[in-house]
């Protein structure tokens, strides 16, 4: 994929992808909160968060898709730097950001910890009961293992950034396949949404080499 701006010497979105930890370098959270598209953009624009990603599970159907769900749920999955977040950090955004007090009556918007191993399921289960002792409430989410992520159809990836006109299209052609794994398009999607600081926005903004079109309609939206 070429420049937009050829006398640009800024990174294309693709270099800055590019330079992102590796992902035998991050470690994984998966979260079930609720519709996936509001948590894909919240962690999408925290810093320290390399990749995200929407998909169903937390159920055993072996093929499950948006309108054959099965028993699985619409879950998050967060890629991070172990260096700069930490898996205490995400369970904070998860218990503030879904409704851990009642249980939907669709399991599909289940709250649900996936713990992706040992550490994970205590850490999850402490922070569980560290918040019924500060409620005296009890928590109905439930805190099981992940057995297998099942990636959700791209048009639920990056919803916010993907239903945002102009910069859509434009970001399909720079990226094609690579979108839904893209760092850039993470912040991006988290950013269209609200999420983000002003110093992060126009930090990440000022050093890409992105289409006008697509830095006009995103700065219209912050
Ligand atoms: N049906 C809801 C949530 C979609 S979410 C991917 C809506 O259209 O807003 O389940």
């Amino acid at each position: 994929m070429g420049r937009w701006d050829r006398e640009s010497t800024r990174p294309t979105a693709l270099d800055v992808d590019a330079e992102a930890l590796p992902p035998e370098e991050t470690a994984t959270a998966t979260f079930g909160m609720g519709c996936f598209w509001g948590p894909d953009a919240r962690f999408g624009a925290m810093p320290g968060v390399v990749r995200t990603r929407v998909g169903y599970a937390g159920g055993s159907d072996p093929d499950p898709s948006y309108y054959a769900l099965g028993d699985h749920s619409e879950v998050i999955q967060v890629e991070y730097d172990p260096a700069e977040r930490s898996y205490e950090d995400l369970l904070g955004v998860f218990w503030s950001n879904h409704s851990p007090f009642s249980t939907p009556h669709k399991r599909q918007y289940r709250g649900v910890v996936l713990a992706h191993d040992d550490a994970q399921r205590e850490a999850a289960a402490a922070s569980k009961t560290a918040l019924e002792e500060r409620t005296g409430k009890t928590v109905q989410t439930p805190v099981e293992t992940l057995e297998r992520f099942h990636r959700a159809e791209d048009y639920h990836q990056k919803y916010e950034l993907r239903s945002t006109p102009v910069v859509a299209d434009e970001l399909e052609d720079v990226y094609g396949p690579a979108f839904v794994e893209s760092t850039v398009a993470a912040r991006l999607n988290g950013f269209v949404a609200g999420h983000g600081d002003d110093a992060q926005r126009r930090e990440l903004l000022a050093e890409l080499d992105l289409p006008p079109s697509v830095i006009s309609e995103v700065r219209r939206r912050l």
